[in-house]
């Protein structure tokens, strides 16, 4: 166990700093058995500070210092100090040049924070705090400064050496070394440093920005790599000219570069000028990605392209403020995507992250708001409510002030603040003076954590044709937070009358043609709304296109559901009746004891969804897609796994029994789809066709069987070989089964990708991934520990995807998770930090199992040495 607790850091304690740096000048010297690194910065007293004489403090992590100069006087030893992970230098003059030198063995660093080698290759992670793990330096985002990068390495093996900015020189040298300058004229925060080297193939490209200039546009990757390039390349193209379109953001320097790593902890990250991507999130080809990594791909793209004003040009003042840019960026991308595919598709994927998972991080022991008061270890930061939730609560405001004013307050945002490090509050105060709203009462979606609860009710009165909504809200207690204030809820909605038709809203009885939409705006704890002028009581299209982050409650009968289902305009509503109704007869299921019938008219609700083919077939795709086991887990009050699984798949049984005959004919259909495309169509058909597959496979039809051998055997694209593959691995076909995972394992065996995809089918699937299985995963050739990846599609996948297969009454598949965390722990520990998450929420669960959840946290608290970033999430799970 550990002894000293790691710090706690809060917002309300932020300092300016008492030092700037206006320039670095580093020098990477690169060896095999490590590397020095030369820094010498130009540092001067922030007038801004009122620490008069405090003394030069410097971050530092895992280095060998080798020695400090200030203005060209090597340091004396009395005259700085090594304080644990502080360099700091008793007194300094007001201005001066200080030079630092320090060794680190990139080679070693199986962190994967600071630099470190990949596959070969040198490449580095500095946010959020990685650059402290190369040199001594103010590592804190309000210390921005103009960055220039020597890079020295030999040159037969790393030909390719990279930095942030524009390259100005390059040179031999002795023993067959060489140098390329790099010069980046903006000045930014350390975490935003980049460097690469290695032998890598360089792809080329331009772009025209839209005032003329030409940019050169650059992707590297392994050799083996360089079919995968032209999606991404195509999508940083695409990125750049919608954010001229839409957001008026021209891109600055003359180069963009994308390199693409195996070994990385997260997706990707926005460094200026050089991306540096996660393969999974960068390579692809129709053969090898399926469509859901080409949507990845193009939405991380995107992200990190458009970082380069919302987080680069316009950066955050402290680690606290971590949505202001990731928040932000997350709501463009999703724009982006939008605007790329089906909307209503985007919206939906979106709201199912956000309802499945960031509804339970905000019920959970790490709740916290968008922007958090404290936190021990930042990384355990880059949370769903920080992405996406902070995405939503920017995404109403972009609702509140619509489109036009809108771009008026982001315009005004990176005119005030460009080259500056800014707050949340800077970012909503421009989108206040540019609208003349007023946001403060919205100003506590920032503060306040927990997902608001909406509750709704109706009354309606045939005389005076009034129908009349009563709309309360409250915010459920977080960790630390309770007593919460109302927030400020753009509620958008609808009425149908009997035959579907959408209803005008007349807010008083003078009103005639009101919209047949209205966004509402609940600021209160309790409102009613009265509506007038109608001869019938309609029915309430609640909260159209998921308009606000929140749980809706409203006592709908199935009858209703089902009219919305199919008659509802707003098609994000349509699919979430057809959720409703389908968690309603899940739900009812596991109350009933014995054999329950299960309601007819859900089969006959999605009979109409598969016959009728003059739906829209993206949307239907989607509505077909029974609620995630997930989902169902975060509506229980004490949820019992086992019983979750057993009633979700009575429901696919009887579904796919009833509807046989329906399924087969639109697999049959949608294979007729032509040749191989990456429209929204077509990805709707690929769908469609492996939805059908996987219901057929799950009741073990032999045709279904048959369809799925000749689809896996004859495909041309990765999306109907793995469809056809994870149907067969969910089935009960075990011979054919295991034949075809041996076949495809085989093809691909080079191709680290997919083999991370053969992973995590796996482990994801209750019938392949039970604890033996995945114990036998992690001793298969292809398993490495040091790669996140591999560890993510095997162990994340079996905790997180498989949840019949974890979930086990003996708590065996805690236990095994416990174990593997601490294994982590030493190595990465971000990757365990994050892998540890299914058993924070061990109070969610029935007490057979949350007690064994709990146990294995305890197991894990009780290691050695446990590192800052799980010792944080085992303490808060564990807290009363
Ligand atoms: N900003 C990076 C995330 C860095 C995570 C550090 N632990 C990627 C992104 O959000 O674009
Ligand atoms: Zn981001």
């Amino acid at each position: 166990m550990r002894t000293n607790q790691p710090q706690t850091i809060y917002l309300n304690e932020y300092q300016v700093p008492a030092y700037l740096v206006d320039h670095v000048d580093l020098r990477f010297e690169l060896f095999e058995d490590g590397a020095r690194v030369h820094s010498t910065m130009t540092v001067r007293k922030n007038p801004e500070s009122s620490q008069a004489d405090a003394p030069l403090e410097l971050n530092g992590d895992s280095l060998k210092l080798e020695s400090v100069t200030l203005d060209g006087s090597q340091l004396a030893g009395d005259a700085y100090e090594e304080q644990g992970d502080k360099l700091v230098v008793h007194t300094v003059p007001a201005q001066f040049e200080l030079n630092v030198v320090t060794w680190i063995e990139p080679q070693n660093n199986t962190r994967l924070e600071g630099l470190y080698k990949s596959s070969g290759m040198f490449c580095t992670q500095c946010e959020a705090e990685g650059f402290r793990c190369i040199t001594y330096y103010p590592d804190r985002p309000d210390v921005m400064a103009v960055f220039r990068t020597r890079v020295e390495a030999d040159k037969a093996d790393y030909p390719i050496l990279l930095s942030n900015g524009n390259p100005i020189e390059q040179g031999e040298l002795e023993g067959g070394r060489h140098f390329v300058t790099w010069e980046d004229p903006f000045p930014k925060p350390a975490y935003l440093f980049a460097l690469v080297a290695g032998d890598l193939v360089e792809k080329k490209d331009t772009f025209t920005t839209c005032s003329g200039r030409s940019i050169d546009l650059r992707m590297y990757v392994e050799p083996r790599n360089s079919a995968k390039c032209d999606f991404a390349m195509d999508a940083l193209k695409r990125s750049m000219r919608w954010d001229e379109e839409v957001y008026g953001r021209e891109y600055d320097l003359d180069i963009f570069m994308i390199v693409a790593v195996d070994d990385f902890n997260m997706g990707a990250m926005e460094n200026k000028g050089l991306n540096i991507f996660n393969s999974s999130c960068v390579l692809a080809s129709q053969e090898t990605a399926t469509d859901a990594s080409f949507q990845r791909i193009e939405a991380i793209v995107a992200h990190e392209y458009f970082h380069n004003w919302s987080g680069n040009r316009v950066t955050c003042r402290d680690w606290f403020q971590l949505s202001l840019k990731e928040g932000f960026t997350v709501f463009r991308d999703a724009q982006f995507s939008a605007d790329m595919g089906s909307p209503t598709v985007k919206r939906i994927e979106d709201a199912t992250l956000l309802r499945t998972a960031q509804f339970a991080e905000d019920a959970g022991p790490m709740a916290h708001p968008v922007r958090p008061a404290s936190y021990m270890e930042i990384s355990n930061f880059y949370t769903l409510t920080i992405y996406e939730k902070g995405a939503e609560v920017v995404r109403m405001i972009h609702n509140l002030l619509g489109d036009e004013l809108f771009r008026k307050g982001s315009d005004l945002y990176f005119e005030r603040h460009d080259g500056q490090a800014v707050t949340t509050d800077d970012f909503v105060r421009a989108m206040e003076d540019a609208s003349g709203r007023d946001l403060s009462q919205f100003r506590l979606w920032y503060e306040q954590a927990g997902t608001p609860v909406v509750t709704v009710s109706d009354e309606y009165d045939k005389q005076s044709g009034v129908y009349r909504l009563n709309i309360r809200q409250s915010i459920p207690d977080t960790p630390g937070q309770s007593g919460k204030k109302p927030q400020h809820i753009p509620f958008a909605l609808g009425l149908l009358d009997q035959t579907g038709q959408p209803l005008p809203l007349n807010l008083t009885a003078d009103e005639q043609n009101g919209p047949e939409e209205r966004v509402l705006e609940l600021t209160d704890a309790e409102h009613s709304f009265e509506f007038y002028g109608l001869s019938d009581r309609p029915v309430p299209s609640l909260l159209r296109n998921f308009s606000a982050p929140v749980r809706v409650q409203y006592p709908w009968t199935r009858e209703q559901l089902l009219f919305l289902m199919s008659h509802d305009p707003d098609g994000f509503n349509r699919w979430d009746a057809g959720q409703r109704l389908a968690v309603d007869v899940i739900q009812s299921l596991m109350e009933a004891s014995g054999d329950a019938e299960i309601d007819s008219r859900l089969v006959e609700a999605y009979r109409s969804l598969l016959n009728d083919t003059s739906l829209d077939q993206a949307l239907v795709a989607k509505m077909l897609l029974l609620p995630s086991e997930a989902y169902l887990v975060e509506l229980a009050d004490q949820a019992d796994v086992p019983a979750i699984h057993e009633a979700r798949e009575r429901v696919l049984t009887h579904l796919a029994t009833s509807l046989r005959e329906e399924l087969v004919a639109c697999y049959r259909r949608s294979l007729a789809q032509g040749d191989y495309q990456l429209t929204p169509d077509a990805i709707a058909h690929r769908s469609l066709r492996n939805t059908a597959l996987a219901w057929l496979l799950h009741i073990k039809d032999v045709e279904g069987l048959a369809f799925a051998l000749d689809q896996y055997q004859t495909a041309d694209n990765m999306t109907d070989r793995l469809g056809a593959l994870r149907a067969l691995v969910n089935s009960d076909f075990v011979d054919e089964r295991e034949k075809t995972l041996a076949d495809f394992y085989d093809q691909f065996r080079d191709d680290p990708q997919v083999v991370e995809m053969w992973f995590s089918v796996q482990a994801a699937s209750h019938q392949a991934g039970q604890l033996p299985q995945i114990k036998a995963l992690l001793q298969h050739s292809a398993f490495d520990w040091k790669n996140p990846n591999k560890v993510r599609s095997v162990i994340g996948a079996f905790a997180g995807q498989n949840l019949a297969g974890f979930h086990k009454a003996d708590g065996s598949g805690y236990q095994f998770l416990a174990d593997q965390v601490c294994r982590l722990d030493d190595s990465n520990p971000q990757i365990a930090a994050r892998l540890i998450s299914p058993l924070t929420r061990w109070k969610k669960y029935a007490p057979q199992y949350g007690q064994q959840m709990k146990a294995a946290l305890e197991h894990v608290r009780n290691k050695n040495e446990l590192s800052r970033d799980v010792y944080e999430v085992v303490l808060k799970s564990l807290a009363d």
